[in-house]
């Protein structure tokens, strides 16, 4: 295996051993790799039908899941995967078929495509696993060389974000066929002969975050209109008494289904890591046995699942592995699974998590009430935009920081709690994503009535920061760049790539980066990331908070 894909890669340089820092196989991060290589072959022909004018969902829906399925945190189960590859065989004569269909029909000769376009279908796992040692990182930077091979890899990481949350946008019903085009498109680019050229490479990955600025607009748009703009809205974080269910993970959908489901059950539904803005929303909060959230970050799962006393369901990244004391009251639904794992299917029964609910003793007690307010979507902050506009030409708000992104183990990412609490008291803290966790139940107060904290969401909710910070520019009549607006920004895993692919593609400069740079990007590489965009990493709060406020 060679994996180096997130922020938690061994050494800061990458997986390379039997097991990666997140629990992932040798074997499993393999058949991931061979899964990449299916889904580009099947692309290569895709994007071909498509510029004849031929498409086919199904095929668009899959690399779309194929990519998800590969993003950190999301899948550990070999035999899952392996029956990926078997569908991703079908896909791939699907998509053969589909381009000489399209040939066909407008009169021209097939092209005789190479590399994952000769994808030789495995029939065993032997045989994917000598395929997949073909197709791996390691080849790529032998073949191409640290800063290529790497920029190609910020490409392929950014699609993967992106695809989650096409997946997500999907399963509301919000799709796009440009969008899916794009995919293969990227795909086959990354095969083609621009894939060794930087300048190229740099433009490809800006369109990643184009794409995935118009994706994050339509999975907002899914959730929504679905559940209604999330509004500023008081959130229980201690447990409530009663038999219980925590769901994590990012599916708004599956906590909808389930909180249907166990109405008038005796269960209590609390949420976890990025599940917690969902009790913001209208269609989600209505329900009373929505009773809050519970706990932190997804790298505290472990302590804290174990301590939960009722069932758990992942609905998305980030699983870790399951210890023993819960492993039989932990369900995966959707891309992600752990290996013996219960998975609920697509039909999306709960049942046995309910009954693993009512098995369970649940909370003895209520714990002392303790609160914090979240819901500060782009709704509801363009709401009081006038107020906050006031504020600051009257000098009462000097700066606003987005301290967002990914929480992640590694040491180092107590600078975000120490940014957060060193940041001035006429300033305000816009937030995302599970980093929050870091300083989201701390006491910040409030400016003249707007909290200095507002929860914006998810990361995927970085959609409604972009807004709010274009409605800013727009009201002082100046670039989003010129704003007293600061980024300090923390990744781990693909989603927090395409995010900042979009930053990238929209311009924005001077963001601050950490809690360690990607393994992936060469020195050549950041150097232009520095050249262009300003973009650098984080150094210490004080050092960094002067710079930005001098
Ligand atoms: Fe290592 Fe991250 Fe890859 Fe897991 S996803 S194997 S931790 S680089
Ligand atoms: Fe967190 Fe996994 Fe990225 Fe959605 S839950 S932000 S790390």
């Amino acid at each position: 295996m060679f994996c180096y894909q997130c922020e938690q890669t061994i050494g800061g340089k990458g997986c390379s051993k039997n097991i990666g820092a997140c629990g992932k196989t040798a074997e499993t991060a393999d058949l991931q790799d061979l899964l990449i290589h299916a889904a580009e072959g099947i692309s290569m022909y895709a994007a071909r039908a498509g510029y004849l004018g031929l498409t086919d969902r199904a095929i668009d829906r899959f690399v779309v899941e194929a990519l998800f399925t590969t993003v950190t945190n999301v899948n550990f189960d070999p035999i899952r995967l392996e029956a990926i590859i078997a569908r991703a065989g079908q896909v791939f004569d699907q998509a053969k078929a589909l381009y000489n269909d399209a040939c066909q029909k407008k009169g021209v000769e097939p092209e005789h495509l190479v590399g994952p376009g000769q994808w030789q279908v495995p029939s065993s796992r032997d045989e994917m696993l000598k395929q997949a040692a073909l197709h791996n990182i390691a080849n790529r930077l032998k073949a191409y060389g640290e800063d290529v091979a790497g920029l190609q890899e910020l490409i392929l990481y950014g699609l993967k974000g992106t695809a989650a949350y096409a997946d997500h946008a999907k399963i509301l019903g919000v799709e796009d066929d440009s969008v899916y085009a794009f995919f293969h498109e990227a795909l086959d680019f990354l095969n083609g002969k621009l894939a060794g050229e930087v300048d190229a490479l740099v433009a490809m990955a800006l369109k990643v975050g184009e794409v995935n600025l118009k994706v994050m607009g339509m999975l907002d748009e899914g959730n929504t209109k679905t559940y209604g703009h999330p509004e500023p809205t008081v959130v229980r974080v201690t447990p409530v008494a009663g038999k219980a269910i925590l769901v994590s993970g990012h599916d708004l959908k599956d906590l909808a289904i389930l909180l249907k489901q166990t109405e008038g059950k005796g269960v209590n539904v609390h949420t976890h890591g990025e599940m917690l803005p969902c009790n913001a929303y209208p269609e989600l909060k209505k329900y009373k046995h929505l009773v809050g959230n519970y706990g932190g970050a997804w790298q505290d799962q472990q302590k804290e699942f174990e301590a939960f006393p009722g069932a758990i369901l992942m609905t998305t990244n980030c699983i870790q592995k399951p210890r023993d004391s819960y492993k039989d009251r932990i369900f995966t639904t959707g891309l992600v699974a752990w290996p013996d794992v219960m998975h609920i299917g697509p039909d999306k029964d709960f049942t046995p998590v309910i009954q693993a609910a009512l098995a369970t003793p649940g909370f003895a007690a209520d714990e002392p009430e303790k609160t914090i307010t979240i819901g500060f979507g782009h709704n509801a902050v363009m709401g009081v935009a006038g107020t906050v506009i006031d504020a600051v030409k009257a000098g009462k708000i000097k700066h606003f920081f987005l301290i967002g992104g990914c929480d992640g183990a590694k040491p180092g990412r107590n600078y975000y709690t120490d940014f957060a609490q060193q940041v001035p008291d006429d300033c305000i803290i816009l937030t995302l994503a599970c980093g929050k966790y870091r300083f989201n139940k701390l006491p910040f107060g409030d400016i003249g009535g707007i909290p200095r904290l507002l929860d914006i969401g998810q990361c995927n909710d970085a959609y409604s920061a972009i807004q709010i910070a274009v409605a800013l520019a727009d009201a002082f009549e100046c670039g989003v760049n010129d704003l007293p607006l600061s980024m300090i920004l923390s990744w781990y895993e693909q989603k927090a790539v395409c995010i900042l692919l979009t930053l990238l593609y929209l311009g924005i400069q001077n963001m601050k980066l950490g809690p360690s740079l990607p393994a992936f990007i060469g020195p050549n590489v950041l150097n232009v990331l520095v050249e262009k965009f300003n973009i650098a990493p984080v150094t210490t709060p004080r050092q960094d908070l002067e710079a930005i406020l001098a």
